[in-house]
Protein backbone atom coordinates (compact mmCIF):
# COMPACT_ATOMS: atom_id res chain seq x y z
CA UNK A 1 0.00 0.00 0.00
CA UNK A 2 1.50 3.63 -0.93
CA UNK A 3 1.32 6.16 2.39
CA UNK A 4 -0.53 9.25 1.56
CA UNK A 5 2.85 11.13 0.97
CA UNK A 6 4.39 8.96 -1.29
CA UNK A 7 0.89 8.62 -3.52
CA UNK A 8 0.87 12.44 -3.32
CA UNK A 9 4.23 12.62 -4.13
CA UNK A 10 3.98 10.62 -7.16
CA UNK A 11 0.86 12.24 -8.24
CA UNK A 12 2.99 15.29 -9.00
CA UNK A 13 5.25 13.30 -10.72
CA UNK A 14 2.02 12.43 -12.98
CA UNK A 15 1.87 16.39 -13.07
CA UNK A 16 5.71 16.56 -14.28
CA UNK A 17 5.58 13.78 -16.90
CA UNK A 18 1.93 15.23 -18.02
CA UNK A 19 3.44 18.85 -18.16
CA UNK A 20 7.02 17.37 -20.21
CA UNK A 21 4.57 16.18 -22.56
CA UNK A 22 2.70 19.37 -23.51
CA UNK A 23 5.68 21.25 -23.51
CA UNK A 24 7.21 18.77 -25.85
CA UNK A 25 4.40 19.19 -27.99
CA UNK A 26 4.58 22.98 -28.22
CA UNK A 27 8.42 22.89 -29.50
CA UNK A 28 6.86 19.94 -32.09
CA UNK A 29 4.32 22.23 -33.23
CA UNK A 30 6.45 25.74 -33.53
CA UNK A 31 9.36 23.43 -35.56
CA UNK A 32 7.16 21.86 -37.59
CA UNK A 33 5.92 25.37 -38.66
CA UNK A 34 8.90 26.89 -39.31
CA UNK A 35 9.86 24.21 -41.96
CA UNK A 36 11.94 21.61 -39.32
CA UNK A 37 10.27 18.69 -39.60
CA UNK A 38 12.59 16.00 -39.20
CA UNK A 39 13.14 18.40 -35.57
CA UNK A 40 9.34 18.15 -35.32
CA UNK A 41 8.97 14.60 -35.89
CA UNK A 42 11.56 14.14 -33.26
CA UNK A 43 9.95 15.84 -30.69
CA UNK A 44 6.33 14.54 -31.54
CA UNK A 45 7.65 11.26 -30.84
CA UNK A 46 9.42 12.76 -27.23
CA UNK A 47 6.26 13.86 -26.36
CA UNK A 48 4.65 10.29 -26.46
CA UNK A 49 7.20 9.10 -24.46
CA UNK A 50 6.45 11.79 -21.70
CA UNK A 51 2.98 10.41 -22.36
CA UNK A 52 3.73 7.25 -21.48
CA UNK A 53 5.72 7.96 -18.33
CA UNK A 54 2.77 9.20 -16.99
CA UNK A 55 0.81 6.54 -17.84
CA UNK A 56 3.23 4.35 -16.18
CA UNK A 57 2.97 6.29 -12.79
CA UNK A 58 -0.80 6.42 -12.98
CA UNK A 59 -1.53 2.81 -13.27
CA UNK A 60 1.46 1.92 -10.93
CA UNK A 61 -0.48 4.38 -8.39
CA UNK A 62 -3.76 2.65 -8.64
CA UNK A 63 -2.05 -0.73 -8.52
CA UNK A 64 -0.87 -0.01 -4.99
CA UNK A 65 -4.23 0.71 -3.90
CA UNK A 66 -4.09 4.33 -4.54
CA UNK A 67 -5.74 6.96 -7.10
CA UNK A 68 -3.66 8.56 -10.22
CA UNK A 69 -5.12 11.60 -10.61
CA UNK A 70 -5.37 13.62 -14.11
CA UNK A 71 -3.99 17.00 -13.35
CA UNK A 72 -5.01 20.53 -15.04
CA UNK A 73 -1.54 22.25 -16.95
CA UNK A 74 -0.65 25.29 -17.36
CA UNK A 75 -0.15 26.17 -20.80
CA UNK A 76 3.50 25.41 -21.95
CA UNK A 77 5.42 28.43 -24.00
CA UNK A 78 4.37 27.84 -27.60
CA UNK A 79 7.08 30.11 -29.31
CA UNK A 80 10.81 29.92 -29.33
CA UNK A 81 13.87 32.01 -30.46
CA UNK A 82 15.10 29.58 -32.09
CA UNK A 83 16.24 25.49 -32.36
CA UNK A 84 18.73 26.08 -29.95
CA UNK A 85 16.65 27.53 -27.15
CA UNK A 86 14.29 24.82 -27.56
CA UNK A 87 17.21 22.26 -26.90
CA UNK A 88 18.61 24.16 -24.06
CA UNK A 89 15.15 24.20 -22.81
CA UNK A 90 15.11 20.33 -23.21
CA UNK A 91 18.38 19.41 -21.31
CA UNK A 92 17.26 22.04 -18.46
CA UNK A 93 13.81 20.37 -18.16
CA UNK A 94 15.93 16.97 -17.64
CA UNK A 95 17.96 18.02 -15.39
CA UNK A 96 15.20 18.98 -13.86
CA UNK A 97 13.14 15.76 -14.00
CA UNK A 98 16.10 13.90 -13.02
CA UNK A 99 16.49 15.88 -9.87
CA UNK A 100 12.91 15.39 -8.71
CA UNK A 101 13.05 11.38 -9.83
CA UNK A 102 16.28 11.76 -7.47
CA UNK A 103 13.94 13.00 -4.35
CA UNK A 104 11.61 10.60 -4.93
CA UNK A 105 13.80 7.70 -4.99
CA UNK A 106 15.27 9.36 -1.47
CA UNK A 107 11.75 9.68 -0.07
CA UNK A 108 10.98 6.37 -0.64
CA UNK A 109 14.44 4.96 0.96
CA UNK A 110 13.25 7.40 4.13
CA UNK A 111 9.48 5.79 4.22
CA UNK A 112 10.89 2.21 3.81
CA UNK A 113 8.81 1.86 0.62
CA UNK A 114 11.28 -0.51 -1.35
CA UNK A 115 8.36 -1.49 -4.06
CA UNK A 116 8.07 2.55 -5.06
CA UNK A 117 11.69 2.11 -4.90
CA UNK A 118 11.84 -0.56 -6.94
CA UNK A 119 9.70 1.05 -9.51
CA UNK A 120 10.86 4.25 -9.75
CA UNK A 121 14.43 2.21 -10.84
CA UNK A 122 12.84 2.61 -14.36
CA UNK A 123 12.86 6.39 -14.15
CA UNK A 124 16.55 6.38 -13.08
CA UNK A 125 17.90 4.66 -15.83
CA UNK A 126 15.59 6.14 -18.41
CA UNK A 127 16.52 9.83 -16.96
CA UNK A 128 20.13 9.10 -17.55
CA UNK A 129 19.27 8.13 -21.17
CA UNK A 130 17.29 11.56 -21.73
CA UNK A 131 20.17 13.76 -20.41
CA UNK A 132 22.71 12.03 -22.31
CA UNK A 133 20.11 12.38 -25.38
CA UNK A 134 20.08 16.28 -25.36
CA UNK A 135 23.72 16.09 -24.04
CA UNK A 136 24.41 14.80 -27.41
CA UNK A 137 21.98 17.12 -29.66
CA UNK A 138 23.43 19.97 -27.73
CA UNK A 139 27.00 19.16 -28.99
CA UNK A 140 25.93 18.61 -32.69
CA UNK A 141 24.47 21.73 -32.25
CA UNK A 142 27.64 23.62 -31.05
CA UNK A 143 29.04 21.66 -33.96
CA UNK A 144 26.79 23.48 -36.55
CA UNK A 145 26.92 26.71 -34.99
CA UNK A 146 25.43 29.63 -37.88
CA UNK A 147 25.93 26.80 -40.30
CA UNK A 148 22.75 26.23 -42.80
CA UNK A 149 23.77 23.47 -44.41
CA UNK A 150 24.82 21.85 -40.74
CA UNK A 151 21.21 22.43 -39.96
CA UNK A 152 19.78 21.32 -42.61
CA UNK A 153 21.14 17.62 -41.69
CA UNK A 154 20.60 18.05 -38.43
CA UNK A 155 17.35 18.40 -39.15
CA UNK A 156 16.83 15.16 -41.44
CA UNK A 157 19.02 12.86 -39.06
CA UNK A 158 16.71 13.97 -36.21
CA UNK A 159 13.52 12.66 -37.84
CA UNK A 160 15.06 9.25 -37.32
CA UNK A 161 16.89 9.81 -34.10
CA UNK A 162 16.03 7.52 -31.14
CA UNK A 163 17.45 6.53 -27.31
CA UNK A 164 19.95 4.44 -29.11
CA UNK A 165 21.80 6.27 -30.99
FE1 LIG B 1 11.82 13.31 -20.34
O1 LIG B 1 11.55 11.90 -19.15
FE2 LIG B 1 9.86 11.86 -18.46
O2 LIG B 1 9.81 13.61 -17.96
Amino acid sequence: ELSPKIEKALNDQVEMEAASSQYYLAMASWSEVQGYNGIAQFLYRHSDEERAHMLKLLKFINERGGHGLVPALKEPTVKFKNINAIFEHVFSHELLVSKEINSLVDMCLNEKDYATHNFLQWYVTEQIEEERLARYILDKLKLIGEDKGGLYIFDRDLATLDGND
